[in-house]
């Protein structure tokens, strides 16, 4: 029998892609028409690393793409769980509708394995009711799982084989048949736990990072205070064996770190200072960058908004998601405060989404005086000498070269 995977993302293609590769029969579904003409037509809808050797790979042990829900017994959901901005909580539309569709045509006993990121309790608050509502009965008809996934984008291909992974199911021989389905990939361990607990640790995994990032970047905030080295300190602290501090930037951003640790904050507000204030100086970033720029303006007498050029707008190196960046926050940013016009360039991006301020790398170099360094893709570690005579304010500690600003 085949495995139907729902939505072909970011998430959900790479892994079809890979259990189609290990021979499991995959469908993989989308209601993006475009996108499933896209995959039909054999090309591939975001750039990934090795994701067109594993695609040549999939598509030779007969992959499937369509719009249309497929009749079987094992769903995966890798649909969006889109974040709402203003009450920082979960959109589990998606998620409901792909629950939905799957009820409509699965056969009974179907297992249905949700890997989109849920805030903890949605399995309970969301998915469960749907179900019931439709005179399901789960544990009989449904058997629900969930299998967060814990890929980062960059290494997918190769964390798709090589992390662990959680599964949480409500019945343990349900989850070990599902432990079986993903080890056809995956080579690490796979552990079989409750619903909550799976829920659970995949917020905690993200929240860990960005309270460990809220630290570096704390610390080049004091760093800065005082003129002190915060890379230097941070590479010496790191040198004991029990410490290990990530790096400052310019921001969090994407679709998991910056926004999974206000699922907690959300639901237990009384018990999450650590974990708000960690977010709060997350945010406050890209406002300490602009504070940068401003010293640097002002130490060199630049007035002219129109000499300064950001460097990088996805929300981080090598991928082509713009999703929460930090680039798109200072913007906003400096919308409030200064006129219009500062300069953008980043390789990952093709279309002009960012109105007219978007410029080729040329006209990027030829134009701008301060060039602020927001994203560390391999394209601009390549071509450092053609901002060596500028004014670099390096955000991301790349520059081989002294006279760079940092954070
Ligand atoms: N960042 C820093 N300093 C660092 C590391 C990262 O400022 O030292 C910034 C990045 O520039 C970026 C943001 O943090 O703006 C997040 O990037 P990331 O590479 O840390 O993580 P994501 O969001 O691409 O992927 C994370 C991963 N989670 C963990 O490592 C715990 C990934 O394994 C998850 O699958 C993914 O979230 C997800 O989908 O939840």
């Amino acid at each position: 029998k085949k495995v139907n995977i729902i939505g072909l993302g970011y998430i959900g293609l790479p892994t079809a892609l890979m259990f189609a590769k290990s021979g499991v029969k995959i469908v993989g579904t989308d209601y993006n028409k475009e996108l499933v003409a896209s995959l039909n037509r054999k090309e591939l809808t975001f750039e990934e690393e090795g994701l067109e050797e594993l695609f040549e790979s999939a598509l030779s042990n007969g992959i499937e793409f369509s719009t249309e829900y497929h009749k079987t017994d094992t769903y995966i959901v890798t649909v969006p769980t889109p974040y709402m901005k203003d009450s920082k909580k979960l959109d589990p539309k998606y998620v409901i509708s792909a629950v939905n569709s799957v009820l409509d045509v699965c056969e009974k006993g179907t297992k249905l394995i949700i890997e989109s990121t849920i805030s903890p309790g949605s399995i309970d608050k969301v998915v469960r009711p749907e179900i019931v509502k439709r005179g399901f009965v789960i544990g009989k008809d449904i058997h629900l799982v969930h299998a967060p996934e814990r890929i980062i984008p960059g290494n997918m291909i190769y964390e798709l084989e090589y992390n662990s992974r959680t599964i949480g199911a409500d019945n343990k021989e349900i989850g070990e048949e599902v432990k079986k389905l993903y080890s056809s990939f995956c080579k690490a361990d796979i552990v079989v736990t409750d619903m909550r607990s799976a829920e659970m640790s995949k917020v905690v995994e993200n929240t860990f990072r960005d309270i460990n990032i809220a630290f570096a970047n704390e610390l080049a905030k004091i760093c800065r205070e005082d003129d002190m080295d915060v890379y230097e300190i941070i590479k010496i602290a790191n040198m004991h064996p029990r410490v290990n501090i990530l790096q400052p930037g310019p921001g969090v951003g994407g679709h998991c770190i910056s926004v999974d640790p206000w699922f907690l904050v959300g639901d237990y507000p009384d018990l999450t200072n650590l974990i708000l204030n960690a977010r709060k100086i997350n945010d406050s970033m890209p406002g300490h960058v602009l504070k940068r720029i401003r010293d640097i303006m002002r130490e060199h007498k630049v007035k002219d908004i129109s000499e300064i050029g950001l460097y990088g707008l996805t929300y981080k190196e090598n991928v082509d998601d713009m999703r929460e960046s930090p680039t798109l926050q200072l913007l906003e940013k400096m919308d409030e405060h200064l006129a219009f016009g500062v300069k953008v360039f980043d390789p990952f991006i093709k279309t002009k989404q960012v109105d007219n301020q978007f410029v080729s790398f040329e006209d990027f170099v030829d134009q701008v005086k301060i060039v602020v360094v927001m994203v560390a893709h391999d394209h601009i570690k390549e071509n450092i000498e053609r901002i060596k005579d500028k004014l670099v304010l390096d955000t991301k500690n790349i520059c081989t070269f002294d006279s760079a600003y940092k954070l």
